[in-house]
């Protein structure tokens, strides 16, 4: 599923220094000639490629990005300073376009590509500048160039690493809020969810993974039934299923029977999403008491038919135990590369 992180971003370049009109003034000098030295040059507002940035959310976070400007020339042909650059590291990836004329501005395409998105005014020139075989004593400078403004939106598109499936109810959207920034709608109906969301969950600050939450799927999705089930064409490209059972559904279903249903719900969809490699977990594992808990999980696991190989984790969103194993089985699935499976990132 691609993922579009966006943020809208209010650039200002940084106005030039005036240029400055002044005559050389010294003991026994007469008539000193002109002096003035120009102005600083603005500073630039620019985008730069950085790897080790994956999102746009602390930007999106501190919109309005202002750059420096150029200090005004003085006497004694002393140039201003010119105004600080304002440099901003976004992600490899990200595709910026002009709010107002939606005209495409920069691709940032590659680590350490430097893209200038709102240029500085040139400093303005000193009256030092104006002196001529016929004019001895310019009273002309110019003024600063002006700053540059402008709205532009910033734009990542990401493919989700995690695609969630699971009977409505499983816990799936709640799963989501838990470990990421992504408040998708929870409640204890069925089909809480009507359209995917993404989460980016972070486990560290090295590692990353992009969580899709999809509506619950029933038994008849094929044809159908429930939302259907064409929500799910996004996450054929998704690296790993999660793949998210109650271990006592509130509905009083059987869980072994649910796990069948979505995956003959998967298979009618496509072959790519029953083949795509699946993590298996038990949600919930708070609501059973804890000296029943190793006793229901192999239980469970047993009922599902899986093959020894195949671990099933258990967690709870709400009491947060298991989370971290089931996110770490996760990244290791995902970064184990799988057939026809490419890196979508460095
Ligand atoms: N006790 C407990 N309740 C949970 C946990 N996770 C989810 N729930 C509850 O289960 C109900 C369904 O959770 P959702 O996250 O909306 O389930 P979903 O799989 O996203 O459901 P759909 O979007 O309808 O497919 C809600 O009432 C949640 O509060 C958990 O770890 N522990
Ligand atoms: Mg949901």
């Amino acid at each position: 599923m691609l993922f579009i992180d966006e943020a809208k971003i209010y650039v200002r370049s940084g106005k030039g220094g005036d240029g400055c009109v002044s005559f050389r003034r010294e003991k026994f000098v007469p008539k000193g000639g002109p002096d003035g030295g120009d102005g600083g040059n603005g500073g630039d507002v620019v985008l730069i490629g950085d790897d080790s940035v994956n999102t746009l959310l602390p930007i999106a976070a501190h919109p309005h990005i202002r750059a420096g400007s150029g200090v005004q020339g003085t006497g004694s042909k002393m140039h201003g300073a010119g105004g600080e650059d304002k440099v901003i590291a976004v992600p490899v990836g990200t595709i910026v376009v002009d709010d107002e004329t939606g005209e495409p501005v920069a691709d940032i395409t590659a680590h350490g590509q430097r893209m200038i998105v709102a240029h500085g005014g040139r400093g303005g020139l000193g009256n030092d500048r104006f002196k001529s075989a016929t004019n001895q004593a310019p009273r002309e400078s110019t003024p600063g160039g002006e700053w540059e403004d402008r709205t532009l939106r910033l734009e990542l598109r990401l493919l989700a690493d995690v695609g969630l499936v699971g009977k409505p109810n499983a816990g799936k959207s709640t799963l989501v809020r838990a470990i990421s920034r992504a408040t998708p709608r929870v409640a204890d109906y069925p089909f809480t969810t009507l359209e995917p969301c993404l989460g980016i969950v972070e486990l560290d600050i090295q590692r990353r993974l992009v969580f899709a939450d999809l509506p619950g799927l029933i038994e008849g999705a094929a044809e159908g039934a429930g939302l259907g089930h064409e929500f799910l064409r996004h996450i054929e490209r998704t690296s790993v299923l999660l793949h998210l059972i109650e271990p006592q559904p509130m509905d009083g279903s059987d869980p072994a029977t649910n796990y069948h249903a979505i995956r003959s719900e998967l298979h009618r969809y496509s072959s790519t999403l029953a083949q795509k490699q699946a993590i298996i977990a038990l949600s919930k594992i708070d609501m059973i008491p804890a000296e029943q808990r190793q006793k229901v999980i192999a239980e469970i696991s047993s009922e599902l038919g899986l093959s020894d190989a195949d671990q099933v984790y258990a967690f709870s969103s709400a009491s947060g135990e298991g989370i971290s194993a089931l996110l770490e089985a996760c990244w290791a699935t995902c970064k184990r590369p799988a057939p026809g499976w490419t890196a979508n990132r460095s």
